[in-house]
């Protein structure tokens, strides 16, 4: 097989790349590991930045999205009952949209089916050849048949436990990692969201996310011990310790019910530098990874399609690889401004284990001075709506 783009990876990166490149008129296919059932059980991210929702409308695959997502306008920041409703309008006049991770994912293979543009799944043993010269290639094996694809360029977007990483020297490559003692509890529940918005709650009994999908269906988080596991966790004593960690006027009318998800998700902040080898581009978690109290994984593996995206149609349609040849150092230029939101939030809002009584005071002051302070807020926002491409 040739193709011009061979794209690792059938997760959001991949696919959103994958369609922006279609409807530019370039040939590439996507290698997917699991099956395109397997992908969408996968329970993510549920908030998006404006750039996301504009590639996805740039993509058309944005229709469902308008119908179906929900528009907010604001968060709520809480430190045990005391709390902070951040209005974004007030700040930067720009907003985020809630719609699940899962849903743009099947609008995206959705849309890859109805263009018949060419998806293998069960995909193993997936081997890059010759990414530093001019044709660069991959082997695999699909269902245990071999199969060698020929292209002109690759793009890892296979995650953090690709294989696309790999292929970058050990010699030549920078890790950049960070690993929280703690992990996130997440419940998914066809209930009614506590609040219009979300809360992100910092208390004495540890850091807790109420969130959504749509007016009747929550997603709830609370934080764990990094070693904890979801047997140790009932439906009712998920409920009881998240009532324990949110505003008293919350919990009081926080509808519970029976969880139709429960997991445990590890949290790191990661970097990989450079985010390309030869002709080879990392985009999304086979780059970085940040702690989900930003929301912002799913957003920056947005903005790391834009710019390669970018940068493919200017080479085959100018003929011109500027873009490209600075593919890295333009994405990590903003992949490093959301680490650094990323590890604040997470900062101020989790109990660390072995933090001392002086580190918890510092939480707290920062609480108190995002509270009374415009600029704090309006920084905050910024970041949260995200930060420019
Ligand atoms: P993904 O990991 O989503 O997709 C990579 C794809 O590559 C997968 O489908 C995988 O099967 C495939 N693959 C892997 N190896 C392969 C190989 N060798 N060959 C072919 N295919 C291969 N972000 C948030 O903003 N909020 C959240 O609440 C949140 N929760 C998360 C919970 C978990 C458990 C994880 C792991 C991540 C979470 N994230 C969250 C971040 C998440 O949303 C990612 O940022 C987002 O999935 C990134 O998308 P991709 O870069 O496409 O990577
Ligand atoms: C979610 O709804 O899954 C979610 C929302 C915001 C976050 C993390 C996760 O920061």
């Amino acid at each position: 097989m040739r193709v011009q783009v061979a794209i690792i990876g059938g997760g959001p990166s991949g696919l959103l790349l994958g369609q922006l490149l279609h409807k530019a008129g370039i040939n590439a296919v996507v290698l997917e590991r699991k099956t395109r059932e397997y992908v969408l059980t996968r329970i993510r991210a549920g908030v998006l930045e404006r750039g996301l929702v504009d590639l996805l409308d740039q993509a058309g695959v944005a229709t469902r999205l308008k119908k179906e997502s929900l528009t907010h306008e604001g968060v709520m920041i809480s430190s045990n009952d005391d709390y902070l409703e951040l209005d974004f309008n007030k700040h930067i006049q720009q907003h985020v949209t809630v719609y699940g991770q899962t849903e743009l994912t099947r609008d995206l293979y959705d849309a890859r089916e109805a263009a018949h543009a060419k998806t293998l799944f069960n995909v193993e043993n997936v081997t890059l050849n010759d990414i530093t010269t001019d044709s660069p290639s991959i082997d695999c094996t699909v269902d245990g048949h071999t199969v060698h694809i020929d292209c002109d360029y690759i793009a890892g977007c296979d995650g953090y436990h690709g294989v696309s990483r790999q292929h970058i020297p050990q010699d030549k490559r920078n890790e950049f990692i960070k690993e929280y003692p703690f992990g996130w509890l997440g419940v998914m529940s066809e209930t009614t969201p506590v609040h219009s918005e979300l809360i992100y709650s910092m208390s004495d009994r540890g850091f807790a996310l109420c969130s959504m999908r749509n007016p009747k269906l929550t997603r709830y988080y609370i934080q764990c011990d990094s070693k904890d596991s979801v047997d140790n966790w009932s439906d009712d004593s998920f409920w009881n310790e998240l009532r324990g960690r949110i505003p008293e006027e919350y919990a009081a009318k926080l509808e519970t019910g029976p969880s139709i998800e429960m997991s445990i998700a590890p949290l790191r902040s990661f970097v990989c530098e450079p985010m390309q080898w030869g002709n080879l581009y990392l985009c999304g978690d086979a780059a970085h990874i940040v702690p989900p109290t930003g929301a912002k994984g799913l957003n920056t593996a947005a903005s790391d399609v834009h710019y390669l995206f970018t940068a493919l149609k200017h080479r085959y349609q100018e003929n011109e690889s500027t873009l490209l040849e600075r593919y890295s150092q333009t994405a990590l230029k903003r992949v490093w401004k959301v680490q650094r939101f990323s590890w604040w939030m997470t900062s101020m809002l989790h109990r660390f284990p072995e933090q001392s009584l002086f580190e918890r005071k510092l939480q707290q002051a920062e609480f108190d001075f995002l509270k009374q302070n415009d600029a704090a807020q309006a920084a905050l926002a910024t970041n949260y709506v995200g930060l420019p491409y």
